[in-house]
């Protein structure tokens, strides 16, 4: 079974590869759902079969608020201006958190609400692999003054492999952040321990102290923000008998998030529980390790969930 299915959400919009609000994909390795916003996956489920049967069990990699969900494709429905989708992994870009001197900035930058254009579709032995550019505009001059072009490779396989682009096509260099805001399902938040950071510094972003991550493995009982630096770039998220691998490549920050009770109550697009549901392991370059692109430079970032 191998099928990419493009929808559109608003009944006068043509659904196509050029138009869509959001596409489906399955193939023998996986099933993906993604967000022509933001070229944002949702979802990513693996199928993984057994040895002795062909019974295919399905692990999914990737959580979504869903209200969040139902809020955007409301939105998309009453043509009314959508926000960011809270799940499966947002861009941020250029910046992280809040802008650091104009609070009516969106937070985490433009990148993830904005609509980006695939620019490939191709299939392989390997699954399906997408292209998606988001290139500097008068929209995104609101923002940012800088000429600008991101290229999100996505290879949907028995992993997900995300590469990101970032160029500097302009002729003034300059500085930017970046994070794959990524959320990994739980099934239970009390049993789950995060290997990778251990000695690395952190801020916590909820006393804005410094520390340095002593335990081998982090554990929750209470809301948590922190953003490592210097980091290694390779993670194991275990959570009972499951474990979710994440390496990556010249991503130097990690931030860590869960809102725990109080924060989600707070939070307008999950329901109540969501606490115990999700967590947050994005792998970034923020604060000190934001980047500074040469004009006519760029970078690239890898990432890869299994
Ligand atoms: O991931 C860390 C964080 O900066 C938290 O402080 C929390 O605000 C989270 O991002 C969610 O941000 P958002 O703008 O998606 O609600």
């Amino acid at each position: 079974m191998s099928a990419i299915t493009f929808k559109a959400v608003n009944p006068s919009t043509v659904a196509s590869q050029q138009n869509f609000d959001v596409m489906e994909i399955e193939n023998e390795f996986c099933r993906a759902v993604i967000t022509r916003q933001g070229a944002q996956i949702l979802s990513f489920e693996r199928k993984i079969k057994s040895a002795e049967t062909d019974v295919v069990d399905v692990k999914s990699l990737l959580w979504c608020s869903e209200l969040s969900l139902q809020q955007f494709l409301d939105d998309l429905k009453s043509d009314r201006k959508t926000k960011a989708i809270r799940g499966g992994i947002p861009l941020c870009f250029p910046w992280f958190g809040g802008h650091l001197t104009d609070a009516k900035l969106p937070s985490h930058g433009f990148a993830r609400t904005q609509l980006w254009d695939l620019t490939s579709v191709d299939q392989s032995a390997q699954g399906h692999q997408l292209v998606f550019t988001l290139q500097n505009d008068a929209i995104t001059d609101l923002f940012w003054h800088h000429q600008f072009r991101l290229t999100l490779s996505m290879t949907c396989g028995e992993h997900l492999h995300l590469v990101l682009g970032i160029e500097n096509v302009g002729d003034t260099d300059f500085d930017c952040e970046f994070a794959w805001h990524s959320y990994f399902p739980l099934n239970a938040i009390e049993s789950v321990k995060i290997d990778g950071l251990q000695g690395k510094k952190f801020l916590d972003q909820l006393t804005n102290e410094t520390y340095v991550q002593e335990h081998a493995q982090i554990q929750f009982d209470q809301e948590t923000d922190r953003i490592y630096q210097d980091v290694a770039g390779n993670y194991q998220i275990h959570d009972g008998l499951q474990q979710i691998d994440i390496q990556t490549k010249n991503c130097k920050s990690a931030i860590v998030w869960n809102p725990w009770i109080k924060k989600t109550q707070r939070l307008e697009d999950v329901d109540a529980q969501a606490w115990q549901k999700f967590v947050c392991l994005e792998c970034a370059n923020v604060r000190e390790n934001r980047l500074h692109i040469k004009a006519g430079q760029s970078d690239q970032f890898s990432m890869v969930i299994f």
